[in-house]
């Protein structure tokens, strides 16, 4: 059903257009065309649209009714890159109003407002599929779906890695136990990226009332996003590449910052270690039991009363010294902060008389301030969508921060109320807006609500930002919008402990990641119900290759812990964990790059390999379960970890090496393509036997990883060399980023960053490795160099031409030797 023109009827003060279904005689013409010098705005009667160019390849589209474009402010897009604009080159023809730009061509049919982008071969990018619906406030917008279109992004959604084919609601929204189906989740990150024919197109709708987004369901040929109200507004940014959109994404909504290196190790939770005995217990057993760890967490029992930014003084008559031993154990302290505030008038109780006393929190339509049961009881909700309030937020900190603590968990704040029958506010709550960019002015719930969480977490990171400028702040968020990666690292909030929420981790993390949440993890072991040993033990596995790590269950279960289950579980985990440790200088690598660019840990295969299957689509829908940790590393666990059958694992490419023992795989010789079929693949695989000791991990052929010496905790610097894994490849590359893990001084220079090269050539191996840049000091005055898929004849090592005094040791699958590492450039070859 495709419609031809808009009826525009006027609505009290306001117009709406219907979409009529049968097509009408005569199509309504644009009246007005303006050619603008980056862009075009089209207006048929009241109705108004404008496509302006930000960048060659980056376009936003904006319609309204009416002679005023809504507000020009956003919680999720950058001022910068909303106001940037490049000049374009106007392309008209008959009906047709358009323009070009070096990447795109962009043409709107005048008759229907319809809108269709190219790039510069030719190809459709994306078309309308029909005009803007419009229902009231709602509107609708509405793509054409080729056959061979995927989608990814949105978030923390559930189900499978694609979204084709499911329909989903933007609505922050405590999903306690969620399964595979629950929607909506915690967080709303309004964009996704498609990916067809290998090329992918980033569509961000900068919209934060509820909404939706339809790839397939309702129609099989289109895909659309709407909302109920709010602006019609949204970012259209292509690739080619998905790497390309997923740093154009962050070039629009930013980037998360580097993490402290320790919320990169292992962290120990649960709801709730109820004592500082037993905080300190379970502390001590790590270190006995030598679990690489750096973090325990406190939840909300640590509080008096549930109350935030109290403390039990009877379970925890010491928080400072408490944390003090911590620290002598190298573990950092996070502790929950609730945002709701027990509304305590008169007791002394000094978040609640300060936010009264500073008006911080939000209140009904008729003034009087609103209150929902949370943990503590009745409990207010600061209004975080004014500055001034999160500013306050921020000052509730200071002890905490005095008494030692590294990091703060935000939980609770889609926000989550029990006494509500939404289980949130009520839409009509009133915010006060108090943001550059936004005119000051009230909002209700119904446009506030999916950005609360973000601006809590805003307010936490500012807050301690402003406390302890030259620490890192680590901020833990549940809900969160489009932008929140800029405050706060995230987890999937409420997940069981079932084989089936291990095997959904990983979909789940890596559409994160692709939505810019780049540092994100789930709860390991699963936190409603107790998990089995085995499951414990795989879910470790499996987490010791995702960006945060953390051990969490609920209240009621069994105990989590690393070494529950017994001593020889207990060894596999310490086993994983250890390996996850040495390769830190990898992981903290990777880290920088997610900061600078917006790259995430956890990626699909697709965005490292768009070239992997023949008829481009996304080489993941042939290796489910299959997942790669930075550029070089593939992790595949069992598509289905409770089946104790074989299954094969595809690679993207051809030449890989076993993580774990360093031998080449040597891959099954591939089925040959079906004659004359589209897809042409040709899928390397190897078929593996689940164990439970065992996850295939594997790194790409031409990956240089650096690793360390193992550490128990990122607070102990290694002792040794810096380890090299050259993994013989045509050419092989990697890169190694150092700081102090903890301050800002790598702002001002006190990094270290060096890079690494090689070529095989026949008998011999050359390696470069670049000057140090940044003025970070080395651990280490010597590498060890592993090289596996290759073996030198002479036995030779020359630096800079001078053959070395080394030992060159070897083993079935590498041989290794040092070399000195001085920070200058180096040339190194073995032969
Ligand atoms: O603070 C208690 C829990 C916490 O452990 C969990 O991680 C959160 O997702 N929190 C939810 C509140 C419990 C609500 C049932």
């Amino acid at each position: 059903m495709r419609a031809n023109s808009l009826c525009i009827t006027m609505v009290g003060s306001f117009l709406t257009a219907i979409l009529w279904a049968q097509p009408p005689q005569t199509a309504a013409v644009a009246n007005r065309i303006a050619a603008l010098p980056n862009g075009i705005e089209i207006s048929q009667g009241e109705l108004h649209e404008q496509i302006l160019a930000l960048r060659d390849d980056v376009l936003r589209v904006r319609a309204w009714h009416g002679d005023r474009a809504p507000e020009d402010a956003s919680w999720a897009v950058l001022a910068s890159a909303r106001h940037a604009s490049t000049a374009v080159t106007p392309a008209n023809s008959a009906n047709h109003a358009g323009f070009r730009t070096a990447k795109l061509f962009v043409d709107v049919d005048e008759r229907t407002l319809e809108m269709n982008v190219r790039d510069s071969n030719g190809n459709i990018l994306q078309q309308d599929a029909r005009p803007i619906e419009f229902d009231g406030d709602a509107f609708r917008v509405s793509k054409t779906m080729p056959l061979d279109e995927h989608f990814f992004g949105l978030g923390d959604k559930t189900g499978p890695l694609d979204r084709r084919n499911e329909a989903f609601t933007l609505w922050n929204t405590d999903a306690y136990r969620f399964q595979e189906s629950t929607d909506p989740l915690y967080k709303s990150i309004p964009y996704f990226m498609a990916f067809r024919a290998s090329r992918a197109l980033g569509v961000l709708l900068d919209n934060t009332w509820r909404s939706s987004f339809d790839f397939g369901k309702e129609s099989p040929t289109a895909y659309s996003f709407g909302a109920v109200a709010g602006p019609i507004d949204y970012y259209l940014f292509y690739g080619p590449t998905p790497k390309q959109v997923v740093e154009t994404y962050a070039w629009l909504t930013g980037t998360p910052p580097l993490p402290p290196l320790w919320s990169l190790g292992f962290q120990q939770s649960r709801y709730s270690y109820m004592t500082q005995a037993r905080v300190l217990e379970v502390a001590a057993r790590l270190r006995s039991d030598r679990i690489p760890a750096d973090a325990i967490y406190l939840d909300i029992d640590f509080q008096d009363h549930n109350r935030p930014f109290s403390v039990n003084r009877a379970a925890f008559p010491d928080l400072a010294g408490m944390i003090a031993q911590l620290k002598a154990e190298n573990l950092h302290a996070v502790m929950i902060t609730d945002l709701h505030i027990a509304r305590l008038p008169a007791q002394g109780y000094f978040p609640y008389d300060s936010g009264v006393a500073g008006d911080h929190f939000v209140r009904n339509p008729d003034g009087s301030v609103y209150s929902g049961k949370v943990w503590p009881g009745p409990s207010v909700f600061p209004d975080f969508t004014r500055r001034q309030t999160r500013a306050w937020w921020g000052t509730l900190y200071r002890d905490f921060l005095r008494d030692g603590a590294s990091g703060f968990w935000n939980d609770m704040n889609e926000p989550s109320i029990f006494d509500s029958a939404t289980s949130t506010m009520p839409l009509d709550v009133v915010h006060r807006i108090d943001e550059p960019g936004f005119a000051p002015r009230t909002a209700s719930h119904a446009e506030i609500h999916d950005v609360y969480g973000m601006e809590n977490s805003r307010a936490t990171y500012d807050g301690m930002r402003a406390i302890d400028p030259d620490t890192r702040p680590f901020v833990l968020t549940r809900a969160t919008y489009a932008g929140g990666q800029r405050y706060a690292a995230t987890w999937t909030g409420d997940n069981s402990s079932s084989w089936n929420h291990l095997r959904m981790t990983t979909p789940m993390l890596e559409n994160l990641g692709l939505s810019g949440f780049a540092f994100a993890g789930a709860d390991v072991g699963g936190y409603a119900g107790t998990p089995s040993a085995d499951l414990l033990t795989k879910w470790f596995e499996v987490a010791a290759f995702q960006p945060i790590d953390r051990d969490h269950t609920e209240k009621g279960t069994g105990d989590q812990e690393p070494w529950v289950g017994g001593a020889d579980h207990e060894a596999i985990r310490r086993h994983f964990l250890e390996a996850r440790y040495q390769l830190l200088p990898y992981l903290y690598t990777l880290a920088d790059e997610a900061s600078r660019t917006g790259l995430p840990l956890v990626r699909p295969l697709f965005l490292e390999f768009p070239d992997a299957a023949s008829d481009g689509h996304p080489i993941d829908l042939d290796a489910p379960g299959e997942f790669l940790l930075g550029p070089d590393l593939l992790v595949a666990p069992a598509p289905n970890p409770d089946e104790l059958d074989d299954y094969s694992v595809v690679f993207p490419a051809p030449d890989w090496y076993d993580f774990w023992s360093g031998e080449k795989v040597t891959l099954a010789p591939p089925d040959p393509p079906a004659p004359g079929a589209p897809d042409r693949t040709v899928r390397y695989s190897i078929s593996v036997s689940p164990s439970l000791a065992r996850l295939p991990v594997y790194v790409r052929a031409g990956a240089i990883m650096p690793a360390e010496p193992l550490i128990e905790s990122t607070s102990e610097t290694p002792s040794g060399p810096l380890i090299l894994r050259v993994y013989a490849g045509e050419k092989c590359a990697g890169q190694l980023y150092q700081d102090d893990g903890r301050s800002f001084a790598y702002e001002k220079g006190a990094f270290l960053r060096e890079r690494f090269m090689c070529e095989v050539r026949g008998d011999r191996i050359r390696m470069t490795i670049s000057k140090r840049e940044g003025s970070y000091p080395a651990w280490w005055k010597q590498i060890r160099v592993e090289i596996y898929g290759w073996t030198p004849s002479k036995n030779e090592v020359l630096v800079n031409g001078a053959v070395v005094a080394t030992q060159i040791d070897r083993t079935d699958h590498n041989v290794g030797f040092h070399i000195p590492d001085d920070g200058n450039a180096s040339t190194v070859e073995v032969r």
